[in-house]
């Protein structure tokens, strides 16, 4: 298999770079960690090694070095489309090299050749309440493969430590290729009771795939929305709930649908994945509230109104970014180049000119402006998926794409199980107390 390849051929330099860090330089100091960074959620602490992606504050995420526009220029195109193949973005993602149309095609190859659901999944899925959160489905089904992982397999058969990241990525691949399966079969069959298996046409992409699947009315443009929208998503660095969760679990040697599952059980809060839910269902409030989109002033009370409700403004603020996330951008240049009238584009975008005023106002908010689930919904509500509960799954589809491939990196390079210190309250104190004697 092409990746396999081809991470083969990076490895021995590679394994040599993190070696001379840890032996020879291992005790250069990073920066310090303060009190605030301690009990204010490990903010900024620089911890965590990942190539796969990197975000800076001022600028947004870069993919292996890559901008969001670099990036959608550089990859191959679907057949047909605009979009870069989702499967290009894999390879890129993997290797940190952009791949020719047919390296990118035959990772495109791979999926269809692994993306075919046991039968137990099915019958797991359509056994569960009708009321069940298509999150809950989700992380069931994908923890519900790992009964097939290659990786637990064969440690269980003397898997040498240097030769693990293999099975790793015989299971990312399967993982991958397997997801959009599981969302499009929860969301036909949670919405419209529908029971049939869905079927991954091997001359069709991923995303045209996903689109067909979901069974949407304009399977070209939505074909076109799904290459992005998980392009998109795919990784956030490595310090984000989800990535950071699968990348823990993960360090245990715990197979990669066990560590996905976890990444997605925190992508599943309100504060992370679910905000998009969160957001078209403000979006929607606003819109019902006043009969379509408001005035500004009518918008700038709506927004107050919500803070002093004591709640969050959904899709607005970063942990990291302090300038309107370059997704945010991307997605809204997709959705003015093809629907600019539609009235929930159009409030979207009076929200970005509205809810950043205010949140400066209100002084809280380190970053007043929008996350990428500030538009993200409102696509989704476009092409006719208004399921608001469904779209954090869309999240997680794409989110698997990078954690999977930091997965993969953390077996080759021989990553050790994470475990950082804790210190007690008492203890801290006492650190305050010494700093202050000494001042
Ligand atoms: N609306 C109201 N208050 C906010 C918002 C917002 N959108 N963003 C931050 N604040 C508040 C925050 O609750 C905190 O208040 P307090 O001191 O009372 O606890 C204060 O501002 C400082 O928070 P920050 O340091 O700016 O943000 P933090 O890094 O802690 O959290 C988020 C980042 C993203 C969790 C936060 O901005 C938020 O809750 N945003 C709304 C939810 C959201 O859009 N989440 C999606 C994240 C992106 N994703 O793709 O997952
Ligand atoms: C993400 O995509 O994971 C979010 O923007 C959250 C984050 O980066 O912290």
């Amino acid at each position: 298999m092409i990746l396999h390849e081809k991470i083969s051929a990076q490895l021995p330099a590679w394994r040599e770079r993190i070696k001379s860090l840890a032996k020879e330089h291992a005790n250069v100091v990073v920066e310090e960690v303060t009190v605030g960074q301690i009990v204010g959620g490990m903010r900024d602490i620089k911890s965590l090694l990942s190539d796969v992606s990197f975000v800076d504050p001022a600028e947004g995420i870069r993919f292996r070095g890559l901008s969001i526009p670099e990036l959608l220029k550089a990859l191959p195109k679907a057949r047909g489309g605009k979009m870069p193949l989702v499967g290009g973005l894999y390879y890129l993602l993997m290797i940190g090299e952009v791949p020719t149309k047919e390296q990118a095609q035959e990772v495109e190859n791979e999926w269809a050749k692994r993306a075919e659901l046991p039968d137990y999944v099915y019958k797991m899925l359509k056994a569960m309440p009708k009321d069940t959160h298509p999150m809950i489905l989700f992380s069931q089904a994908v923890m519900a493969l790992a009964k097939d992982s290659a990786f637990t397999k064969e440690y269980h058969n003397h898997l040498k430590k240097d030769a693990s990241w293999e099975p790793a990525l015989e299971d990312s691949m399967d993982l991958t290729a397997k997801l959009p399966v599981i969302a499009a079969f929860i969301y036909r069959h949670k919405y419209f009771g529908e029971r049939k298996k869905p079927k991954y046409n091997p001359k069709l992409d991923y995303g045209a795939n996903f689109a067909r699947m979901m069974g949407v009315s304009d399977k070209k443009g939505y074909a076109e929305l799904s290459r992005l929208y998980f392009i998109l998503h795919s990784d956030h660095e490595s310090g984000n709930v989800s990535a950071h969760a699968t990348h823990l679990v993960g360090s245990s040697l715990a197979d990669v649908y066990f560590a996905f599952s976890a990444g997605l059980s925190g992508l599943a809060g309100p504060l992370h994945g679910l905000a998009n839910q969160e957001c078209l269902s403000w979006l929607i409030d606003v819109k019902s509230k006043f009969g379509g989109v408001p005035s500004r002033d009518d918008l700038y009370k709506f927004a107050w109104d919500t803070l002093n409700g004591g709640h969050v403004i959904p899709g607005y603020g970063h942990a990291v970014l302090r300038v309107p996330d370059p997704r945010f951008t991307a997605l809204m240049e997709f959705a003015k180049k093809r629907f600019p009238d539609d009235e929930l584009v159009r409030l979207a975008d009076l929200v970005f000119d509205v809810v950043p005023t205010v949140l400066k106002e209100q002084g809280k908010a380190k970053d007043p402006a929008p996350n990428v689930d500030a538009i993200s919904g409102t696509l989704q509500y476009y092409y006719g998926v208004s399921q608001f509960n469904f779209y954090t799954v869309l999240f997680g589809v794409g989110r698997a794409i990078g954690v999977t491939a930091n997965y993969v990196w953390a077996r080759a390079l021989g990553m050790p199980i994470e475990r950082p210190k804790s210190l007690t309250t008492k203890m801290l104190e006492d650190i305050v107390a010494k700093a202050a004697e000494q001042a």
